[in-house]
C-alpha cells in the first residue's frame, strides 16, 4: 500500500483507493494520480483523480489558493458555457466532510482536484499543431477568466513574475554565498549583468498606466495544457495555483518560452538550446484568435519583450535558486538548478539573436487587426 493511500482515501467517500502514483514533474508541489475502483465507463471522473501537497514554503496561505479557485472555476464554467467553448476546468475535490482541503497529522496541506478525463499532456512541442493548439489554450483561458473582477482574486504568491524583485533576490543571494566560481557560473553572472536595464521593461511599463492588471493564469508552460485524445484539440489548462492578478505578459512570454525550446527545459544539453521561430508563430497564431478579443494595441508592442524577459527572468530565478543552495525549486542534484539557468539563458540569447524575424512575424499578425 502506498504510505499516501490513507490521504487519498480522505478525497474518495464510498470508494476504495486502488493505486497511488507519483505524477508529472512539477518543481514546487508534490502530484499524485490516485486511481480507485470507481467504473471507468460509468464514473470515468471518479475513477482516477490527482492528489497535491502544496508546498508551504513556497504557497505561505495554501487556502487562499482553494478559495480563489473557486472563484474562477465557477466563473470560466458558466462563460464557457454561456459561449459555447468546448473547455474543461478541474474541479476541485471535497474531503469526506466536506473540506476543500484535508490537514494531515504532520501538517502538510493536502488538495484533490479532478482529472480532466480523456486527456493528456506533453513535455516539449515537437509539431505546429500541437504549438496552435497550445497557444489556442492560452488565449481560452485568458479570454474565458478576462471579465473576472481582479479584486475578486486574491494573491497566493506576492512578487511572482515581478522582475525587479528577482534581480533583488539575485543581488542578496550572490552577496551572501560561498559558491564555486566555474567558467558556467562567470557566464551566468555575466550574462544577468548585462540585461539589468532591460529586467524593468514590464513592471515600468504597468507603472506609467501603459500595461493593466488583469487576472493570469501565471505558470502556462506547455505540460499544463491537456489536449483531448480522441480530437487532439486543447480542452484545458491546469496548475491553477497561481492564477491571479498579473500583466497578460507574464503568461505569453512563459508559454512561448517553454513552447518554442524543443530541447525542452531539463535538457543537459544546453548549449545546443535554441528558440523555434515556427513553433513560436504557430503558438502566437492560435493564442490571438482567442486573445484579440482583448488585447489593446499597447499590449501588442510588448509581446516581443515579454518572450525576452519571462525567458530570461526563469534563468534568473534557477541561477538565484542554485546561488541561495537549491530553497526553491526541487532538485535532483546540486548543479540541478545552474544547469536549468544555463537553458533558459541560451534560450534567451537565441530568442535576441532572432529579435528581427519575432517582431516582424508579430507585426504581420496583429496589423490585420488595428
Ligand atoms: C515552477 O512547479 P511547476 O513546474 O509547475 C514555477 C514556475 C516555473 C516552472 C519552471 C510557483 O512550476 O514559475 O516557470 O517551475 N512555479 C512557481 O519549470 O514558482
Ligand atoms: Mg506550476
Amino acid at each position: 500500500m502506498h504510505p499516501y493511500t490513507s490521504i487519498a482515501e480522505q478525497f474518495a467517500p464510498f470508494k476504495r483507493v486502488l493505486y497511488v502514483h507519483e505524477f508529472g514533474n512539477g518543481n514546487i508541489n508534490d502530484t499524485y494520480l490516485v486511481t480507485t475502483d470507481a467504473d471507468e465507463q460509468m464514473q470515468p471522473e471518479e475513477k482516477h483523480f490527482v492528489l497535491q501537497r502544496i508546498n508551504t514554503q513556497v504557497f505561505k496561505q495554501p487556502r487562499l489558493i482553494m478559495q480563489n479557485m473557486r472563484t474562477f472555476t465557477e466563473h470560466m464554467r458558466r462563460r464557457a458555457r454561456e459561449e459555447g467553448h468546448c473547455w474543461e476546468m478541474p474541479r476541485v475535490i471535497p474531503t469526506c466532510e466536506g473540506q476543500d482541503f484535508f490537514i494531515d497529522p504532520q501538517g502538510n496541506f493536502w488538495r484533490a482536484i479532478s482529472y480532466v478525463h480523456g486527456s493528456r499532456s506533453y513535455e516539449t512541442i515537437k509539431d505546429t499543431k500541437l504549438a496552435y493548439e497550445v497557444g489556442y489554450a492560452l488565449g481560452t483561458f485568458q479570454y474565458l477568466i478576462s471579465d473576472l473582477p481582479i479584486e475578486r482574486l486574491a494573491d497566493t504568491l506576492e512578487g511572482f513574475h515581478i522582475m525587479p524583485r528577482y534581480l533583488q533576490g539575485f543581488d542578496q543571494a550572490f552577496s551572501h554565498n560561498g559558491y564555486k566560481s566555474s567558467a558556467e557560473v562567470k557566464y551566468c553572472l555575466n550574462f544577468v549583468e548585462k540585461r539589468r536595464a532591460f529586467a524593468s521593461v514590464l513592471e515600468t511599463a504597468r507603472e506609467q498606466g501603459r500595461l493593466q492588471l488583469r487576472p493570469v493564469h501565471g505558470d502556462p508552460k506547455v505540460n499544463n495544457v491537456m489536449i483531448q485524445e480522441s480530437t487532439g484539440r486543447a480542452i484545458s489548462l491546469v496548475d491553477l495555483d497561481t492564477v491571479k492578478p498579473g500583466l497578460v505578459h507574464y503568461d505569453i512570454g512563459d508559454c512561448m518560452r517553454s513552447g518554442c525550446n524543443p530541447l525542452g527545459e531539463e535538457t543537459e544539453d544546453w548549449e545546443a538550446v535554441r528558440f523555434d521561430p515556427e513553433i513560436g508563430a504557430a503558438i502566437l497564431e492560435g493564442y490571438l484568435t482567442q486573445a484579440r478579443h482583448f488585447l489593446t494595441p499597447a499590449d501588442y508592442d510588448y509581446l516581443f519583450d515579454s518572450i525576452r524577459l519571462l525567458t530570461f527572468e526563469l534563468g534568473v530565478r534557477f541561477f538565484t535558486d542554485y546561488l541561495a543552495g537549491n530553497v526553491y525549486f526541487k532538485v535532483k542534484h546540486p548543479q540541478h538548478n545552474l544547469q536549468r539557468a544555463l537553458v533558459q539563458f541560451k534560450l534567451t540569447e537565441s530568442i535576441e539573436a532572432h529579435e528581427a524575424d519575432i517582431r516582424h512575424m508579430i507585426q504581420g499578425m496583429v496589423s490585420p487587426a488595428l
